[in-house]
């Protein structure tokens, strides 16, 4: 860690994490190999060097590539596991994790064997990495908004231990209130609201998914910057946004790290959290995200501050848990 950061506050609290895309190289080509997955790939620097990307879509092609080489419940709990024990050594205490279930079942494996597998791992996670944690279902945009509400039903039927439901992928096609039904059955079965918005997509796109798909955070959410009357409401109505730094400088949203409007939106009043998104791909963990915009943006501890404190202020834990974390 910076020397500079000793003696902060520190966030700890992670609230944006695809835990596909905590598949390291190492790990993509050790399941590869496990399950007799043929990789297009010569070796794992060479799947390192595809890690330059021109855009989210281009990104999303790799990312939902790679997912071939988990196949069984055991490759979905090594998966968690190998996160939570970065995540750990991060500094995280509590995290709440996103998992594209539909990428999976859309490739014929079973509902109930990909979340035993996440799930398990993220059971023994207090006792195995000091650390609490909690899953979110995504469902796609790029996929029909029937099917998005197929999978909130097969989740609520198998009775699985979810804390929410999430929604990623491209945001330029589908519109928000094709997933309205979706949304609606999580929220009468009293799972928990998150959608990805104006990350690529335009303000207007925030607006929807809080008043079409009732989401109680926003993941991403800085282009919500460009509508002032927007930044009011979100200001005024405290709508947790999970911003990711690192990954938009990656996928090209943001020019650079300096360019960042994540100071920006702190002193706008804005309840911003900071997280890691894909870190494997994007090359940072939460630790290391924190570290290299801190640097970027010379964030002061005022501002670290603010970032823990509304981290642990947007998690979706118990007071109990919550006193605790803070
Ligand atoms: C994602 Cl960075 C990003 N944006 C949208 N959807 C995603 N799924 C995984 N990473
Ligand atoms: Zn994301």
């Amino acid at each position: 860690r910076a020397a500079i950061l000793d003696g902060m506050q520190m966030p700890v609290v992670e609230l944006h994490l695809h835990l596909e895309g905590t598949l390291e190289p190492e790990l993509v080509f050790s399941l590869a190999e496990r399950n007799g997955v043929d990789l297009p790939y010569a070796d794992v620097d060479d799947l390192r060097s595809r890690f330059a990307f021109a855009d989210l879509q281009s990104f999303l092609e790799l990312y939902n590539a790679n997912m071939a080489v988990l196949r069984t419940g055991a490759d979905f709990h090594e998966m968690t596991d190998a996160y939570l024990s970065r995540a750990a050594a991060a500094g995280v205490r509590h995290a709440e994790v996103f998992l594209d279930l539909q990428a999976h079942t859309g490739r014929g494996l079973r509902a109930a064997e990909v979340l035993d597998g996440v799930t398990s791992a993220l059971a023994a996670s207090r006792e195995k990495h000091d650390l609490t944690s909690g899953l979110i279902v995504t469902v796609l945009r790029h996929l029909p908004g029937r099917e998005a509400l197929e999978t909130v039903r097969e989740v609520i039927d198998l009775g699985a231990p979810v804390l929410g439901i999430g929604m990623c992928s491209t945001e330029l096609t589908a519109h928000a209130a094709d997933f309205a039904p979706a949304f609606q059955l999580a929220r009468a079965h009293g799972l928990r609201r998150t959608a990805h918005a104006g990350e690529e997509g335009p303000a207007q796109n925030v607006a929807d998914v809080l008043d079409i798909l009732r989401v109680e955070r926003v993941d991403h959410g800085v282009r919500a910057m460009e509508d002032p009357d927007l930044v009011r409401r979100l200001v005024d109505e405290r709508v947790p946004l999970t911003v990711c730094p690192v990954s938009n400088v990656r996928l090209k949203g943001v020019e650079t790290l300096a360019d960042h409007p994540l100071r920006r939106m702190l002193d706008a009043g804005l309840v911003v959290t900071i997280n890691s998104d894909d870190p494997a791909y994007f090359g940072a963990y939460l630790d290391e995200v924190v570290d290299r915009t801190t640097e970027a943006l010379d964030l002061g501890p005022h501002h670290l501050r603010a970032l823990a404190r509304n981290a642990v202020e947007s998690a979706w834990v118990d007071d109990a848990r919550r006193n605790e974390l803070r």
